[in-house]
């Protein structure tokens, strides 16, 4: 495959819009050649400074000759579809998470991949890209502090113009902490219980405040905050306990500031600002898997677990109860 990578965005909201940015303005190892959205003007915005194409059709962007490899950032319900679609023409695609909003989708989309006999779907989780997550990560793995034994994820947001639903709470948000949880203590979740309420009622379109509590697969238990109307700005971070001590992801790295009798740090405003870094090299790293086809990130089975996973969360916060998750293994092309 040729490098630069050519690349088509499909979706153009504000991951999408983000994604084609890097890839035309940030990386020397891809380019931006076409983008699509059903707002013309919000995509041809975009495109015009990089003479990009725009697609009315989002199959007609994947089918297309100059289109080496898709980012698909469209509204969670299609991603499955296009998903599918990059599969078919044997286009490799970062699709945004979820993967799927069902877990037979997921399941038809691991089938076809697997028919295909190799990864062509890097998933959206971007985190693992994100250096304060490296850093604890790696340390863990170095046992640093032992065996890991609690993992307490916090991950809180300033309120959007949309309030979500309590499911989308778990779509949306709550599955880049699953996949966190599951990647850094390298265990699945075998079982969750989902404890939630609505930060402010009347202006909450659901239990926009969770607390999820999940056993993991080798004894370690984790915890995880899902705020989605905090007052102050956008905060994401880990903490593990482990069996000779502790180690957390620092508060933020804003400059800190001594003054009025007081020492502080901005929050971030968004997922954007705290995760530039972590954007940039997530693409960057998969702009190289299209370029020597050696997968690297998140994969389908990811999506089908973390989806798994925040569908029994659904389940255990309207219930009351503890939900038992009896994960698919995951096919010799997923082990990592
Ligand atoms: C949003 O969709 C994201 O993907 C962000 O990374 C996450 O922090 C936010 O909570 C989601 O709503």
């Amino acid at each position: 495959m040729a490098d630069p990578v050519s690349v088509g965005v499909i979706g153009i909201g504000g991951m999408g819009e983000r994604h084609a940015r890097i890839v035309a303005d940030r990386l020397r190892e891809t380019r931006l050649v076409a983008v699509t959205d059903p707002d013309r003007d919000r995509a041809e915005r975009v495109a015009a400074p990089t003479g990009a194409t725009v697609y009315t059709d989002a199959e007609a962007l994947i089918a297309a000759d100059g289109v080496d490899a898709v980012i698909v950032a469209s509204p969670d319900a299609t991603h499955a579809a296009l998903a599918l679609a990059c599969i078919d023409h044997r286009k490799p695609a970062l699709i945004e998470k979820p993967l799927a909003t069902t877990l037979e989708t997921c399941e038809r989309i691991m089938e076809a991949e697997q028919a295909v006999g190799r990864r062509l779907l890097q998933l959206g989780f971007m985190r693992e890209f994100d250096p304060a997550h490296i850093d604890l990560r790696n340390a863990l793995a170095a046992g640093v502090v032992g065996a890991p034994l609690l993992l307490r994820g916090w991950h809180r947001n300033p309120p959007s113009p949309e309030p979500p639903t309590s499911w989308e709470v778990l779509r949306g948000a709550a599955v880049h902490d699953i996949y966190s949880a599951r990647w850094m203590l390298d265990q699945e979740v075998t079982e969750i219980h989902v404890r939630g309420c609505e930060i402010h009622p009347g202006r909450s379109a659901g239990r926009d405040l969770q607390l999820l509590t999940m056993g993991m697969s080798r004894g370690a238990i984790a915890s995880l905050e899902i705020n989605k109307d905090m007052g102050w700005g956008y905060e994401v971070g880990v903490e593990v306990t482990g069996s000779t001590g502790l180690i957390a992801t620092p508060p933020t790295d804003t400059p800190v500031v001594r003054s009025d009798g007081g020492i502080g740090q901005r929050a971030h405003a968004d997922w954007f600002e705290r995760f530039d870094a972590a954007y940039v090299a997530e693409l960057t790293a998969w702009s190289r898997s299209v370029v020597d086809g050696r997968p690297r990130g998140a994969s389908a089975y990811d999506g089908y677990a973390t989806l798994a996973v925040a569908l029994h969360g659904l389940d255990a916060l309207e219930s009351g109860h503890t939900v038992t998750i009896d994960l698919e293994p995951p096919r010799p092309l997923y082990r990592r």
